[in-house]
């Protein structure tokens, strides 16, 4: 398997998962702005959508989606408990928290990043964060991680657009257990690895 990548980006999600699956598999970086991966090949081949991740399987197959490509990454190792196995309750569980993850935070952080946006919208898309924190809060309640003692690929991902907080001026510190939370999955060695690989801890 190959994972397209952007360093830091929403696709660190999947190379968490892959590290934490403990899967073989090799990655190569994309240059979101000039959609030029780093061996010079038209990332739109790959991905029309010009987006990362994608996912391309030893068959040639491409996966794209986030949600969809950390699910399969984790059902390539079910013992991994990064999902719950499928037809079961958990499972749309866990589906149904990538789902906010990806619809109500990765893309309110969307608009923080974007240049073209003036301080007024950001501070509106930051100000619409905040409900979505405090509702995270309550839904981790005393969790240990969002569906309970497991880690799975859904905190991949909230850890995942988390970190981009610092980034982006959102203090998470008046969300201190979102703060802890993140922390937490940080100090993971597979997240740690993952990191390491896309250069964006020593
Ligand atoms: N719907 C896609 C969105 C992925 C996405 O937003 N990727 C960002 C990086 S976090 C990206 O590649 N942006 C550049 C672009 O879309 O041109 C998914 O969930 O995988």
């Amino acid at each position: 398997m190959k994972l397209y990548y952007s360093p830091g980006a929403c696709s660190l999600s999947p190379h968490i998962a892959l590290c934490e699956a403990g899967l073989t598999f090799t990655t190569e970086s994309v240059n979101l702005k000039t959609k030029q991966t780093a061996g010079g090949v038209d990332y739109k081949t790959i991905n029309s959508k010009g987006a990362v991740p994608a996912l391309q399987l030893d068959n040639g197959k491409i996966l794209t989606e986030g949600p969809a490509v950390v699910q399969y990454i984790a059902d390539q190792k079910p013992e991994s408990g990064l999902a719950p196995r499928f037809g079961t309750f958990e499972r749309y569980q866990l589906m149904e928290i990538l789902n906010y993850i990806s619809s109500e935070m990765h893309k309110g952080y969307s608009a923080l990043f974007n240049s073209s946006n003036s301080a007024e919208i950001k501070a509106a898309a930051a100000a619409a964060l905040s409900p979505k924190f405090d509702w995270l809060t309550r839904y981790l309640g005393a969790k240990t991680y969002l569906l309970g003692d497991t880690f799975t690929v859904a905190d991949a991902y909230l850890f995942v657009v988390l970190n981009w907080s610092a980034m982006v001026k959102v203090d998470l510190s008046k969300w201190p257990k979102l703060a802890e939370y993140h922390a937490r999955v940080a100090a993971r060695p597979k997240v740690q690895e993952a990191m390491k690989a896309e250069g964006l801890i020593k």
